[in-house]
């Protein structure tokens, strides 16, 4: 198995933070940014580095401690046109990632995208129409903390107008201020379901699926393509990064049209069926018809159910087909949990933009900006993000084999045909095989593109001079 001090941290743990930057970059001196690199390699974040810094934060709380106890993370990942431009000629074995996301955003859904990839995506801002060659993720605790971790990696680099290399696009994330905390912007709990890695997590949660650490870490057990990676790529990981803006006002707008007084389909449970979990995080398959803030905070419970319920493989009773976290981790719907183990993904997003203003609700309408930057970690981005986007949350006919058509995963699901029509069924449990249209989009991608994040030794013996 993988030495956890070899392995970036957040990868397989997940930094702590309450503040991000994620920073794209391009590479104008390659030798020079391979010496910087080499300096900076000390000072990145391992799995190891993040286990201690979650269990210092731990003790720190159990004493009653109530400063900020001062913690930052630090990783670099780099895109296909990074390995080009850093002279790094091995093939990875991912042709995903060699094509870019670019290429690829037509089988995404994403708008505009045509696919001869002759146009690209409508929403898509510059940067990630033009090649980032890497990636720079840098968390901390506070303003101060991250200011700090940031500006002190990008001195090391050397990064700027006339350095080794350049700022193409740089996002901040926050988690979101008092009982928000935790919650996306739609406002419901996010970061529970992750899956445990096998000889990293030793003591998952009640629910919490061990993965083999293949299915995140390349060329490790039940690595698909381990027998196509160069050496220098073990223990390395994919990223997949979205850019992805969110239409919170618009959200709601629909929730309150779309309630329905004379089946008791409230605002309020209408979302939770769209999502498959209440507000509070506690899931509709534990509780169908009505939240349990208890339960949605309690990590010993809020996770364990497989959609195992009698009812729960034919009819929409618990929980609709086509809810988001039914169609990202489809659980029992398709057997033994080892049978969608190639297809997890460690998920580690972070909100960004402004709480909604006044103007926003009563308009009901976005002025601002926000939403989620999302990423997240696998070892083969065909069976992870790419494979649950497309031939998940995309296709109507999944989860397979229901006695209605789910329909699309009305969050991230994209009709790649027609962007302006999408459609579920079950969201009313009184009338479950009656679809409901949905809005073109509540959530648009503004971007995105693969990366590759490295291992130590190999930021240490293959990309640094
Ligand atoms: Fe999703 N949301 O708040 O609406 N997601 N997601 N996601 N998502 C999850 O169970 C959200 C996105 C997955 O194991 C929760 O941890 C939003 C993409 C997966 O049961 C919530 C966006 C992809 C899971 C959200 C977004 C996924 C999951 C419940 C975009 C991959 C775990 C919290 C703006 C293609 C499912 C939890 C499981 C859960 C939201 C994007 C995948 C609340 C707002 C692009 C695998």
């Amino acid at each position: 198995p993988a030495d956890p001090k070899n392995v970036q941290g957040d990868i397989v743990i997940g930094f702590s933070k309450k503040l991000e930057v994620n920073l794209f970059f391009q590479i104008d001196n390659t030798d020079g940014f391979r010496k910087q690199l080499g300096q900076l390699v000390p000072k990145i974040t391992t799995a190891v580095q993040v286990t201690n810094d979650k269990a210092s934060i731990k003790k720190h709380k159990q004493a009653g401690g109530k400063d900020l106890l001062k913690i930052s993370g630090l990783n670099i990942a780099f895109s296909q046109s990074g390995l080009n431009k850093l002279g790094i000629t091995d093939d990875i074995g991912d042709s995903l990632f060699k094509d870019g996301q670019l290429a690829h955003a037509s089988d995404l859904g994403d708008k505009g995208a045509t696919f001869d990839n002759k146009a690209p995506p409508t929403d898509w801002v510059q940067a990630f129409r033009d090649p980032v060659h890497g990636f720079m993720i840098v968390a901390g605790d506070c303003q101060a903390t991250l200011d700090e971790r940031l500006a002190e990696a990008m001195q090391i680099l050397q990064m700027s107008s006339t350095g080794t290399c350049h700022e193409v696009l740089r996002l901040q994330g926050a988690v979101r201020p008092g009982d928000q905390k935790g919650h996306e912007h739609f406002g419901f709990l996010d970061s529970i379901s992750n899956p445990a890695i096998k000889d990293v997590d030793t003591s998952p949660l009640p629910g919490q699926d061990t993965v083999s650490q293949g299915v995140i870490l390349l060329g490790r057990d039940r690595d698909f393509q381990s027998f196509n990676r160069p050496d220098w790529a073990v223990d390395g990981s994919m990223l997949a990064f979205r850019y992805l803006s969110q239409l919170v006002p618009e959200f709601n707008d629909f929730l309150e049209q779309s309630a329905n007084p004379l089946t008791g389909l409230t605002a309020e449970f209408l979302g939770a069926r769209l999502m498959g979990r209440w507000k509070s995080g506690a899931p509709l398959d534990l509780t169908p018809l009505q939240d349990d803030p208890d339960l949605g905070k309690d990590p010993q419970r809020n996770n364990h159910f497989r959609y195992d319920f009698p009812e729960d493989s034919q009819t929409q009773d618990r929980c609709p087909f086509a809810a988001h976290i039914r169609k990202t981790n489809p659980r029992n719907d398709l057997g033994e949990p080892l049978n969608t183990e190639l297809n997890r993904i460690t998920r580690r997003g972070i909100a960004y933009g402004p709480e909604l203003s006044e103007a926003e609700q009563q308009q009901k309408r976005t002025l601002q900006d926000r939403g989620l930057l999302f990423r997240c970690y696998q070892s083969n981005l065909n069976h992870g993000f790419h494979f649950i986007q497309q031939s998940w949350a995309n296709f109507g006919n999944f989860p397979p084999g229901k006695s209605t058509e789910p329909g699309f995963d009305a969050v991230i699901g994209q009709n790649q045909l027609d962007s302006s029509s999408r459609s579920i069924t079950g969201v009313d449990p009184k009338n479950q095989s009656t679809q409901l249209s949905l809005p073109a989009l509540w959530v648009l991608p503004k971007g995105g593109e693969y990366f590759f994040s490295p291992s130590i030794p190999a930021l240490k013996n293959r990309f640094a001079l």
